[in-house]
């Protein structure tokens, strides 16, 4: 397999983006390769710049959960675009979005549209701090929520995977109001709100996580979050940026049966276009401006493509019967890995929410990001690059999830099972 092609883009990019890469991971430098350069992708197939054709397991790192070039997403974004592709200005299509994502989401009452997550973070943690008048934040070890300056404290996700988990230039007196807890450890939690006297504005945490690769909530925890925020006065923000359309349609929240104060959406609600969103009960989503005095504010926020491809995604996804396949699929597939290993004898921990896996090559069970850590990562980027080579397109880092989809067919799953035997062996 030649990816000559490949080769000679990423020395003409790195001459004029950083590491010839807009985001970091894809650099896959914590897998000792080079990145692919894409050229095209349907279904569940994607296409590099030396035509080669790989089983895509990345998804554009989430969006793509009704598979690439869905005839219904790419024919009303192509329709949208005749009309015109940004106005700057209120659309109808906002409306529509806003109530889909509402219907789907209960514990929130008003949404705002941003164009990615990192933004719907940011802005969900300046409005709790307004709302509670506080400045302190609790967030998890190991849990990403985007790159702004407060989050980016004991990172998961790019920021985990080059060993950056506190960034240069994220100032020292910003950075001293973001506490860490160990994910999992509702002990540790309170720990913080005792010794901060109760000055924290909100806990914010990953719905199910995945920037740590996944990592499953156990069972109180995230109820035990709601309820210690309660009883501090503090707002609890789910980030389900990821998990949102992932474990059901509804989110952890869904499946956990907690309703944070706050909620972060991105990812599959834009439909593979630039999307994010944040919501919560009115009395918090108005003190936004203009309703209120919070500044938040986008040129392409609510832009009319990005808001088609969303809506179109969603009514896709209320097609009867799709997420017990979608789940079922990821299920063969992990439950085939997991027997592989066994038989194969390689140690290995599958970690599977909804529809978001991650192998970790470790003996012991991962409930949080110091046990991510124990992970072989030498043995990942073996096991990466040898399914890579047959076919099969994995997430580049130890710290992130694989995205099974709705385009993802029983042939796939066999095919991908046969490569992770042969990549298996003697690993
Ligand atoms: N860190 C992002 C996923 N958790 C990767 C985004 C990208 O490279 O597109």
């Amino acid at each position: 397999m030649s990816t000559k092609k490949s080769a000679q883009l990423l020395k003409k990019a790195a001459r004029v983006i950083p590491g010839g890469v807009n985001s970091p991971v894809r650099a896959f430098k914590a897998v000792g390769g080079a990145p692919l350069f894409i050229s095209k992708a349907k279904g569940s197939r994607i296409y590099d710049a030396d035509g080669n054709e790989y089983i895509d397991y990345i998804g554009s790192w989430g969006p793509m959960i009704v598979g690439h070039a869905h005839p219904k997403v790419t024919s009303a974004i192509k329709k949208a675009a005749d009309r015109g592709t940004s106005y700057g200005a209120p659309t109808g299509l906002e409306i529509t979005l806003a109530e889909e994502t509402l219907k789907a989401f209960p514990s929130m009452e008003m949404v705002r549209f941003v164009s990615s997550g990192t933004e719907a973070a940011m802005s969900a943690i300046r409005l709790a701090r307004a709302y509670t008048k506080r400045d302190n934040i609790i967030k998890f070890d190991g849990c990403y929520h985007g790159h702004a300056d407060s989050l980016l404290v004991k990172a998961g996700s790019g920021a985990a995977t080059f060993g950056v988990p506190d960034s240069p230039g994220v100032p020292a007196d910003l950075a001293k109001h973001t506490f860490n807890a160990v994910y999992n450890d509702l002990d540790s939690v309170r720990a913080i709100f005792e010794e901060t006297g109760g000055n924290i504005a909100c806990v914010i945490v990953e719905g199910a996580p995945g920037n740590m690769g996944v990592v499953l909530p156990e069972p109180g925890f995230l109820g035990g979050l709601s309820t210690l925020c309660k009883q501090y006065g503090a707002l609890l923000i789910m980030d389900e940026v990821m998990s949102g359309f992932r474990l059901c349609y509804g989110g952890a929240q869904k499946v956990y049966n907690v309703a944070p104060d706050v909620t972060c959406l991105g990812k599959v609600i834009g439909g593979g276009l630039p999307v994010g969103a944040f919501g919560a009960r009115r009395g918090i989503m108005e003190m936004l401006s203009p309703s209120g005095p919070v500044y938040q504010a986008g040129t392409l926020s609510g832009n009319p493509i990005a808001m088609t491809a969303g809506i179109e995604t969603l009514k896709l996804l209320q097609g009867k019967g799709l997420y017990e396949r979608l789940l079922k699929t990821t299920a063969t597939l992990c439950d085939g890995i997991r027997e592989i290993g066994e038989r194969r004898g390689v140690a290995c921990a599958v970690n599977v929410a909804g529809s978001m896996f991650t192998v970790f090559f470790t003996d012991g069970k991962v409930a949080n990001y110091d046990d991510a850590k124990t992970s072989d990562r030498a043995r990942f980027s073996k096991w990466f690059g040898r399914m890579l080579k047959a076919g099969v397109y994995l997430p580049p880092s130890q710290f992130e999830a694989v995205f099974v989809g709705l385009a993802h067919s029983k042939d796939d799953i066999g095919h991908t099972l046969e490569a992770a035997d042969k990549a298996m062996k003697g690993l």
